[in-house]
């Protein structure tokens, strides 16, 4: 899989590409993530990437024109399946969306920022539109980044055990279990016991009945679709 990330701060997103799971992934060769900075397309001395709104009122708006010429490159040399817009007003980033992008070649991911783009960018080029939730962040980076790590990770070969991104809260619209490690006790705090009674289709069923009780507890809304 290739990422293209269209960004007026490339360095804001770097880092999480950096470290840990991420970093595995990209020198595992099984991801290859491009950032393009936006004001590397633009035309005047300035390398304006916004301007005011027509009609009038507070706040920039991304041109067209860098996003075009930055979009036209990158589809000179592939085909991409998806040209993401990140923006608060998108559609919300949910697990079915993370697992069924994680299955595309080529993706092209833009950043909003400033009020944000120009319609005809969302009209004419935007293929898919992402929110990462309820609030308003600064720019589109951060969420892109959030989308990033939700895509890559599932990602074949990119977890160390292959089954463990199947097992995660939200798979089956359930939250997960419970979990303990060692020690079995303490300061008094005990495991429960089942968990060591090697009965494996009984933990298996007591971990199905926890993941359901939390869900309904935390949030009942998952089960209802
Ligand atoms: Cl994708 N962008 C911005 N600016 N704010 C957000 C967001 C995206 N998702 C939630 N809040």
């Amino acid at each position: 899989m290739r990422i293209d990330i269209i960004t007026v701060l490339p360095e804001l997103l770097k880092s999480p590409f950096e470290a840990s799971i991420l970093k595995r992934a990209i020198e595992a060769h099984l991801v290859e993530v491009h950032f393009h900075n936006l004001r590397d397309y633009t035309s005047d001395n300035y390398k304006s990437v916004d301007d005011t709104q027509f009609g009038g009122g507070a706040g920039m708006v991304m041109m067209i024109e860098p996003i075009d010429k930055c979009i036209s490159a990158l589809k000179a040399k592939r085909t991409y399946d998806e040209v993401i817009y990140m923006t608060p007003d998108g559609d919300t980033l949910k697990q079915g969306m993370a697992n069924h992008l994680s299955l595309k070649k080529n993706i092209i991911i833009l950043c909003g920022h400033y009020k944000g783009v120009d319609q005809r960018v969302r009209d004419h080029f935007i293929t898919r539109e992402i929110s990462i939730g309820d609030y308003v962040l600064s720019g589109g980076e951060l969420a892109a980044a959030v989308l990033c790590d939700a895509i890559i990770r599932l990602i074949p070969g990119v977890l160390g055990n292959e089954t463990s991104a199947l097992t995660d809260s939200f798979q089956d619209n359930l939250l997960a279990p419970p979990i303990y490690t060692k020690p079995r006790e303490y300061k008094g705090m005990k495991v429960p016991e089942l968990l060591f009674s090697g009965n494996f289709p009984e933990i298996e069923k007591w971990r199905e009945e926890q993941a359901y009780q939390i869900t309904k507890e935390k949030r009942p809304d998952l089960l209802e679709d």
